[in-house]
């Protein structure tokens, strides 16, 4: 017999020997190197989410819609997630737009009507204007993600932005725009920071354009439409349409509180989720 300076050694590994060494002084040599898993499968993204090899149009068995002939700039691009379509706020981390993106006839990029102005913090009671206006907008087609990338907000006047970085906005979701994604001066995290663009208190317009086309646009004036300090002015749900929203009968005043500071008071709204029915 060879010497060793561990005579155990010797011995080819009976089961009985495996087990003493286990329990020997030193038992982290035989830790299962493979537990936890570290090839990822651990992550948060579930077995269903692991398709990394598959084309993104296979992605939520939704690459057989209709083709309307719009062309794709965006969709071809590689992400890094799958759960892109359940979290706008995923959506907006990625670089190009979320993995599983769906889009018509491989187009990201909204039509007449397609996103609309939804809900409008005009006079905010908490904070400056300039910091805590914000803008929520929805995305009204049923099926395709959407890319707000080089869109433009401007209203009549002086006020221009143009969006140029991506903001994605999932079918029938939310997103908002505010002078900041800092949570302390809007009061949430919005999902998109614009500049240039401030809300009037009297009366102003919001006008989205994407190459140049009208995507949405509306014009509101104090004392027809519910312009109130601390309250957002909220699109009825029932009336979540590019018409519809031109009417100042269909906007009410925002019920819901989504800031509250003691006695300097609360501001109102339901930023990047659905709005309460007017007149409940
Ligand atoms: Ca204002
Ligand atoms: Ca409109
Ligand atoms: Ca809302």
């Amino acid at each position: 017999m060879p010497t060793h300076r561990n005579p155990f050694m010797t011995i080819a590994f009976p089961p009985m020997l495996l087990l003493l060494v286990g329990m020997g002084p030193q038992p982290t040599c035989i830790d299962a190197p493979d537990w936890p898993p570290t090839d990822g499968s651990t992550a948060d993204a579930g077995p269903l989410e692991r398709s990394d090899a598959q084309p993104r149009t296979a992605d939520m068995g939704m690459a057989d819609r209709p083709d309307d002939g719009r062309t794709d700039n965006e969709a071809s691009s590689d992400a890094d997630d799958g759960r892109g379509l359940t979290d706008s706020s995923t959506a907006q981390k990625t670089d190009t737009g979320p993995d599983g993106l769906v889009v018509d006839g491989g187009s990201a990029l909204p039509e007449a009507g397609d996103i609309i102005f939804s809900e409008l913090m005009v006079d905010p009671r908490l904070g400056p204007d300039r910091d805590a206006e914000w803008i929520e907008i929805y995305n009204t087609h049923p099926s395709a993600s959407l890319s707000l990338r080089g869109c433009e907000i401007r209203d009549d006047g002086r006020d221009l932005y143009r969006i140029a970085d991506d903001l994605w906005i999932q079918p029938e979701g939310f997103a908002t725009l505010a002078p900041s994604t800092d949570e302390t001066a809007v009061g949430f995290v919005a999902d998109h920071p614009y500049s240039r663009l401030a809300l009037s208190n009297s009366d102003d317009e919001l006008v989205l354009s994407c190459n140049n086309v009208v995507i949405d646009e509306l014009s509101y004036r104090r004392g027809a439409f519910p312009i109130r300090t601390g309250a957002a002015v909220a699109l009825d749900p029932s009336k979540l349409d590019a018409d519809e929203n031109d009417e100042a009968a269909s906007w009410c005043s925002a019920v819901d509180v989504y800031r509250s500071e003691g006695a300097a008071g609360e501001d109102r709204g339901t930023p990047g989720a659905a709005n309460a029915p007017c007149g409940t």
